[in-house]
């Protein structure tokens, strides 16, 4: 099959208003429980990581917001943060709460059976509300390290009630235009039940809240072998998906670029998302990455996701539906298979070129990028100070 040179108008229309959002995190040095490499460069504060989410922007000019992460990027005043990234040309995202790295939490958070570690925990997310009005955001995004690791540690059933109970005092101090998403993952850190195993979980205490409460779906958050385009169908359905953190994996949490390990996975991800229309900003489902870059360039393993995700969904739009439903509607599996996989191995990566070349980015942000010298000016200028990593 020959490569696309240009996208139709109406699936270029469609990628100009796609956006990815960028996690601060991936941006510091992360690791194993093994090592965490420092990598000359690497951002000392939130405004140097910021600066570095900006380039991953300029060059594909598909990813304006950051992720923030409290307390990790707390500055003392968030405002100046907020327009230093203006001026960069990017904006703050998403708040993500932290109840995984004090002592107190070391038998959960929110759904912690003392009331007063409850309390802290809850506190600790009003506060987040807090800093995401100062960042000008409207969104918190909830991820618990909640869990036992052995069969009658606790009550799996009590602490779904304090959970219940947790969320709604969270919940009651969002105004009108707010959200928080709540993250499921099966296992880790702990390693008997999680207290947000599945996204079956997540919605229950989403739909007990109300419309302001969405599903978070991170791509490693899951067994092996699921079916994760079921999920997003079925979460779309309940109009309930309010945001992905994208990654890849091999084996767990990886947290690899997404798009490396299975990119047949992303795009059948990605084909439900559009043929529900939900890649359109209006259906307020917020794509970020959730990703570690151990060994690799941070900024240019950024760059690459951005790209990933986006020529994968230039693949999902080029899908022939109208051929498509005439073949389901014939029962012809194999015609019907064939017509997605023939959108899968199109090469769309020209087409994508000549779309960023009209829009005055990069042809190619990946090379643009490594011969910007931007790597080498940052690594010559960040002397001294701590760099940041995964946890501060
Ligand atoms: C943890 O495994 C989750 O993926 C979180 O979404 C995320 O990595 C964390 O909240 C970053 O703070
Ligand atoms: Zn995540
Ligand atoms: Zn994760």
């Amino acid at each position: 099959m020959s490569p696309l040179t240009e996208l139709p108008d109406d699936i270029a229309r469609d990628l100009r208003e796609f956006t990815i959002e960028v996690p601060s995190w991936a941006y510091g040095n992360s690791g194993t429980r093994f090592k965490v490499f420092g990598t000359p460069g690497t951002p000392r504060d939130p405004f140097e990581k910021i600066a570095d989410a900006a380039q991953t922007h300029a060059m594909t000019g598909s990813s304006p917001r950051v992720s923030l992460h409290h307390p990790w990027d707390r500055v003392e005043d968030t405002a100046a943060l907020r327009s230093y990234a203006e001026d960069l040309g990017v904006q703050l995202g998403m708040i993500n709460s932290n109840t995984f790295q004090d002592d107190e939490y070391k038998y959960g958070s929110l759904t912690h059976s003392d009331p007063a570690v409850r309390r802290r925990a809850i506190d600790h997310h009003l506060e987040c509300l807090a800093v995401m009005r100062e960042a000008g955001s409207h969104e918190l995004k909830i991820w618990l390290a909640d869990g036992t690791n052995y069969a009658g540690q606790d009550s799996i059933r009590a602490r779904q009630d304090h959970l219940a109970n947790s969320l709604a005092e969270i919940y009651a101090g969002l105004q009108e235009g707010e959200r928080i998403v709540l993250e499921y993952k099966f296992f880790e850190p702990a390693f008997y039940h999680t207290d947000v195993p599945d996204w079956g979980t997540s919605l229950l205490h989403c739909l007990a809240l109300g419309e302001q409460a969405m599903v978070v779906l991170d791509t490693g958050h899951h067994a092996p072998g699921t079916n994760i385009e079921f999920i997003v169908a079925q979460l779309l359905r309940q109009g309930r998906l309010g945001a992905f953190d994208f990654n890849s994996r091999n084996y767990a949490d990886d947290d690899l670029i997404v798009g490396a390990a299975d990119p047949f996975q992303l795009f059948r991800i990605l084909f439900e998302i559009v043929q529900q229309d939900a890649h359109r900003p209006a259906s307020g489902v917020n794509f970020m990455l959730d990703q570690c870059h151990n060994l690799e360039s941070k900024i240019q393993g950024q760059i690459r996701s951005v790209l990933n995700v986006q020529e994968t969904l230039a693949k999902a739009l080029l899908v022939d539906r109208e051929a498509l439903a005439d073949a389901q509607a014939r029962y012809d599996v194999l015609e019907a298979n064939a017509i997605l996989m023939d959108a899968f191995w199109t090469d769309v990566r020209p087409a994508l070129a000549a779309f960023r070349e009209e829009q005055g980015l990069p042809a190619d942000p990946f090379g643009a990028f490594r011969a910007s010298g931007y790597e080498e000016k940052v690594a010559a200028e960040r002397v001294g100070g701590n760099q940041m990593g995964w946890g501060a």
